[in-house]
């Protein structure tokens, strides 16, 4: 395959001013033609066009009114090229493609009979030959002509000028796009849809109007959508000045779709999964879910749309920053500190269970990166959400203000252009006069940094010397790492829990928290004036993506989980604790010495359980375990099943110790009256959850009848969701009848809720119980489809992810699964396919016994044919 260099971009040789687009829309057959004007970009030496097509039957070119011979240009792996064209040239092509066909949802494909587009990254050039590169911005005029009983609605971008009738049934729609946009912004929908629909007045007094559109079964499960796009809205409007600049905004909800969703300009497109809900279908996790990724595709429309990616490499530019409003809005939508901080915890929990491995893996890249084979590989946890602590990173060190100073300036300098990750850190520095170049380590270094913290406090002095070191490893291409800029933030608690006061040593008070910006390998901050040897809270709110390496005793960790006034802090200690005795329970069972779990940590447990001035939702963060990838993070050699059996035995000890407690979370935080999904129901539901989980650990019947219950009583698929759950993965239901009556009852109940049957297999497939068999039998249910990606993640994303126990099977038969399915899957969907690949990414790091197998498989991949999206990851994981 090729790859494409960062370093080797060059300006487009010719601009496109506008494009008229008309579809002719059948299944098997779709017309398009383009008539695009280009010009001569002055700023480029070559006077070739390049277009870009992939998939398509060109019927004809016509340059300037003259229809081209197959000898006026030349076609090469993709790309058509019309050499020496002069300044001003109106091209007109005309191609045919075959939706129907169209597998792999990139481009105009078919979902439940209806036409939908997918055009970011590359997905346009299925459609029609065309300049297809993110900074190429043209205005849009799309004509659509279709059956008009079978398609009744035809929406594309911008606004809508014209609707009509045309012989044989058929109707068309014209739309207008007064935005320009590169073709990756472009979308089409039309089928048989409805939609909920909203006027809505702007902060300027302007009315828009809002839709939703779904299939008809699904418009009762719209309300959530629309109040997550009227809380975007005024969220945008408040915390950075942005308006909606459209009188109207379109969301439609799609069954197949490759991605979470799409912010093409004025349609967002959206997989099923981020707009469907009400409380019979979609649990807590699904509305939080939704309202976020509303919010992210919205706030795309500034950060994405208006300021686009001048090309590939660049997209951290529109995605993490996007990532990161969308964290700060639903951060504030929660309306609370301890709601911030809960946010907050999960998305840490996210960035280290994902992109920490990745960072330490194959795939290991820059969240600007320098080189790919496939560009869609690198829709990454890297590129998002690493890339969204980067950007937050600006935020800590020159705070809300300072970072708002920089977005007013990025935009007012770059509306309307395709820019860098470099203007943007430029807007930063300027707006808050800065020399950041340090800073851009952040964009073009891997891996993840390492920070060492060493404390010595003189008790005649009263002072405290903080020793920062930092290194970061060597990740595939990138042996040297220069130092980071590093915002540390910092706390310090006296004896009794209190915040102590900050100074350090020339300079002035710092409150009780405060940044230090370590730039060199190693450096030394001193305290003044400290009373008395105080307990360190390091890495609050973790100011920076970074590993910490500090070495607190279990007396400081335990005086942090019941002091810290940073919450985050709070929850991090409960963590370091609990993970310290996971990384030496595996070693036990690796030795076969006999597990024990100390009294002390029980009743630390014991304590955040009761604490009932916590909230709920900060106490259920507190109380899950680390995972077992978490705990696999921490060990040089990872062995599943010794990691699993350690992390069953915390748990089942837990639950012993603590069962008086877990009963009373569980009586306690039932939720009164109609279902809501707010943030303090919410958390007590994921509560009383996990008690009952913890509960099913002990394997006594009456917490079986209890789950039982719940199941039965609940008016909500959270509460629902998570009985069933519990009996499955606890084992329960293999062993009680009537339990396992439920798995068949949920699906009979839920059987024409794609979303949900989604749920029934996944958790099927992620539980301890669930050996190959099992899998394989689900594969056969007449539910299953490797062509919905919902589907096939659900079941087999399921088990290779997150199972564990059993996708490592000592026989191999998890990786002989994986390798099958893969291979199969990538013959459908290389996107999805690809991902799937991943699964593998820490093979190299397996015991001895498992990456025999592992590499067997892998190798029995890579002897297949492969789309260029799998093959990069395959060779990659191989090297
Ligand atoms: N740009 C999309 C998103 O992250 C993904 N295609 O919003
Ligand atoms: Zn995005």
């Amino acid at each position: 395959s090729i790859t494409i260099y960062r370093q080797d971009y060059t300006v487009p040789p010719f601009l496109v001013d506008h494009i008229d687009l008309t579809f002719d829309l059948g299944p098997s057959v779709t017309q398009v033609k383009a008539t695009t004007r280009l010009r001569h970009n002055p700023e480029s030496e070559s006077h070739d066009i390049v277009l870009y097509g992939e998939a398509l039957e060109l019927v004809k070119i016509v340059m300037n009114g003259k229809t081209l011979a197959k000898s006026d240009y030349a076609t090469d792996n993709g790309e058509l090229r019309i050499a020496n064209v002069p300044d001003d040239v109106t091209l007109v092509v005309d191609t045919l493609i075959h939706p129907d066909q169209n597998t792999s949802l990139m481009g105009l494909y078919l979902s439940n009979g209806n036409f939908f587009t997918q055009c970011e990254a590359e997905g346009f050039r299925k459609i029609t030959w065309y300049p297809d590169r993110p900074d190429v911005m043209a205005t849009y005029t799309v004509t659509i002509r279709a059956d008009k009983e079978k398609y009744p609605v035809l929406l594309s971008n911008g606004n809508l000028v014209e609707t009509g009738d045309l012989p044989n049934n058929r109707h068309y729609a014209v739309w207008d796009d007064p935005f320009r946009k590169p073709s990756y912004l472009f979308a089409l929908v039309a089928g048989n849809l409805v939609c909920r629909e909203e006027t809505f007045k702007l902060a300027d007094g302007r009315d828009v109007l809002l839709q939703v559109w779904v299939e008809k079964n699904n418009l009762d499960k719209t309300a959530h959508a629309m109040e997550s796009l009227k809380h975007s809205i005024r969220w945008d409007e408040s915390r950075f000045g942005l308006e909606l600049d459209l009188d109207r905004f379109m969301i439609v909800a799609v069954s197949d779709f490759n991605m979470g969703a799409m912010e093409n300009k004025g349609l967002n497109i959206f997989n099923t999964r981020y707009i469907l809900a009400n409380p019979r279908v979609a649990t807590d996790t699904d509305y939080a879910n939704i309202e976020s990724v509303v919010g992210h595709e919205y706030f795309h429309n500034w950060t994405g749309d208006r300021v686009t990616c001048r090309d590939w490499f660049q997209l951290s530019l529109k995605e993490g920053l996007t990532v990161f409003r969308d964290q700060e809005f639903s951060a504030d939508l929660t309306g609370s500190d301890s709601g911030r901080a809960v946010k907050r915890i999960e998305d840490v929990r996210t960035l280290r269970q994902l992109q920490f491995p990745e960072d330490a893996g194959p795939m290991a890249h820059p969240v600007r990166p320098d080189a790919y084979q496939e560009i869609n590989n690198f829709y990454t946890v890297t590129v998002y959400e690493k890339g969204a602590e980067v950007v937050r990173m600006y935020q800590t060190l020159f705070g809300r203000d300072g970072f708002r100073k920089g977005m007013d300036l990025y935009f007012s300098r770059h509306d309307g252009n395709a820019v860098t990750c470099n203007d943007f850190l430029a807007a930063m520095a300027d707006a808050n006069g800065r020399d950041l170049s340090q800073f851009e380590r952040w964009y073009s270094q891997a891996g993840t940094p390492r920070v060492r913290l060493e404390s010595h406090y003189d008790e005649k002095e009263r002072t405290l010397t903080v020793s920062l070191s930092q290194f970061c490893p060597p990740t595939p291409g990138q042996t040297e790492k220069q130092p980071f800029l590093i915002p540390f933030a910092i706390g310090l608690l006296d004896s009794k829990g209190n915040d102590m006061p900050l100074r350090l040593k020339g300079g002035k008070d710092s409150g009780t928290s405060c940044i230090l910006e370590l730039s060199d390998a190693s450096q030394t901050f001193t305290f003044v004036d400290v009373a008395e040897k105080p307990v360190i809270s390091a890495l609050r709110n973790f100011s920076a993506p970074v590993i910490l390496e500090y070495e607190q005793s279990d007396d400081e960790l335990l005086h942090l989980l019941s002091h810290d006034s940073d919450h985050f802090n709070r929850w991090e200690a409960g963590q370091r604790l609990a993970a310290r005795r996971l990384v030496s329970l595996t070693k036990a069972v690796q030795d076969g010495q006999p597990l024990t779990l100390d009294t002390a940590f029980a009743d630390a447990f014991r304590t955040v359980l009761s604490d009932t001035s916590l909230d709920a939702a900060l106490r259920e963060l507190a109380l899950t375990l680390p995972s077992e990838m978490m705990v696999a993070e921490r060990l040089d050699e990872i062995d599943p099943h010794a990691i699993h059996q350690a992390r069953q035995f915390m748990r089942r000890t837990l639950a012993e110790k603590l069962e008086k407690e877990w009963r009373d979370a569980w009586d306690r935080n039932r939720t009164e009256g109609t279902y809501r999904p707010v943030p303090s129901d919410a958390g007590k539901r994921a509560l009383k959850n996990l008690a009952l989980s913890y509960l099913l650990a002990l394997d006594n019947p009456v917490y079986c009848q209890m789950a039982i219950e719940q199941y039965n009583r609940a008016d909500n698929m959270t509460d629902r969701l998570a009985a069933l759950t519990s009996l499955v993965h606890s084992g329960c239901m293999n062993r009680h009848p009537e339990a396992k009556a439920l798995l068949d009852d949920f699906y009979r109940e839920f059987e024409n809720e794609a979303l949900v049957i989604d749920k029934w297999f996944s958790l099927q497939a992620t539980s301890p119980h669930a050996g190959i068999e099992t899998i394989t039998t689900l594969m056969e249910h007449p539910a299953f489809t490797l062509k919905n990606p919902n589907r096939a993640r659900s079941l087999i994303f399921g088990f290779c992810h997150n199972n564990m126990a059993q996708f490592h099977a000592a026989d191999g038969s998890g990786y002989e699964f994986w390798s099958k399915n893969l291979i199969e899957l990538d013959r459908i969907n290389p996107q999805v396919a690809a991902r799937l690949a991943r699964c593998m990414d820490q093979w190299k790091r397996y015991i001895p016994s498992l990456r025999k197998p592992a590499e067997q498989a892998l190798r029995h991949v890579s002897e297949q044919p492969l789309s260029r999206d799998t093959r990069e990851i395959i060779e990659k994981t191989l090297s």
